[in-house]
């Protein structure tokens, strides 16, 4: 599909997207092939894919917050969040060493993840309620690989690419909300053991959980069990065969992701 194609059912999009993913062959962005994909559609092509996810067997796992904090969204030229869903299909354990070999050009950014105990309704979502619904708060690792030519697109082609959803790696401590202020915990992140980025929970939205509330108000409710990741908040590092990435939290501990040979 190459031309100009104002047609394209979401399906469609979909399919350009999954041929991408699996042949690891960076697609241009489906703007530009169909100029009039919009943000409305985009989520629905994104709805499309979480459901043929379903349909082959995995499990919905939660949500994942985009571009959030300054850091993101200037690294990447979107100005705007986005959600994203997780399957359970994506975890990634700690302790396995990741293969590269389904990737097209991975990338990796520290998080704080949270996992609800209760649900949270997006109507009267806020700070407060977002927090109260919390079970525990972990130190994350998550893995980004757009379908899309050197990372660039616009906010609809990376809302139908799942932000970017490629593996989520869950540190193993988790701690309550009342343990510490998580808008001043720091992360410092290192790559094969430099320090390449350091920030504090705030970059997203000023407070995870005001970036939570923001999610649960879009996608109507946000069930029990879900896990929730806050946002990327650094710019993200490119991977490589080899490489070492840690992220050290002030209170959560650190979580690593190892590279394999
Ligand atoms: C889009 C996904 C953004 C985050 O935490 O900001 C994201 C991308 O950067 O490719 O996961
Ligand atoms: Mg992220």
């Amino acid at each position: 599909m190459t031309s100009l194609d104002a047609s394209m059912t979401p399906a469609q999009f979909a399919d350009l997207l999954e041929t991408a993913e699996r042949d690891r062959r960076p697609m241009a962005p489906l703007a530009g092939i169909h100029t009039g994909l919009d943000v409305v559609t985009a989520y629905e092509v994104q709805r499309v894919r979480h459901d043929r996810r379903l349909a082959a067997g995995e499990t919905m796992l939660g949500y994942k917050l985009g571009l959030v904090s300054r850091a993101k969204q200037l690294a990447m030229g979107v100005s705007e969040p986005l959600w994203g869903h997780l399957t359970t299909g994506l975890l990634h354990f700690e302790e396995e060493p990741l293969d590269l070999g389904r990737f097209i050009h991975p990338r990796v950014e520290p998080e704080i993840a949270f996992v609800m105990a209760d649900e949270v309704d997006g109507a009267t979502a806020n700070v407060a309620s977002v927090q109260r619904a919390i079970a525990g708060i972990v130190p994350a690792l998550e893995v980004l690989d757009s379908r899309f030519q050197d990372f660039k697109f616009t906010l609809p082609d990376v809302v139908a690419d799942n932000a970017s959803a490629a593996a989520v790696v869950l540190g193993g401590r988790q701690l309550p909300v009342s343990a510490f202020d998580m808008q001043l915990e720091g992360v410092v992140l290192r790559r094969n053991g430099e320090v390449v980025d350091t920030a504090a929970g705030a970059a997203v939205a000023g407070h995870p959980a005001a970036a939570v509330a923001w999610l649960a108000r879009r996608v109507g409710r946000l069930p029990a069990g879900a896990v929730v990741l806050t946002g990327g908040l650094t710019a993200p590092v490119a991977l490589e065969a080899g490489t070492v990435v840690s992220a050290h939290y002030t209170h959560l501990g650190s979580v690593t992701l190892r590279v394999s040979q």
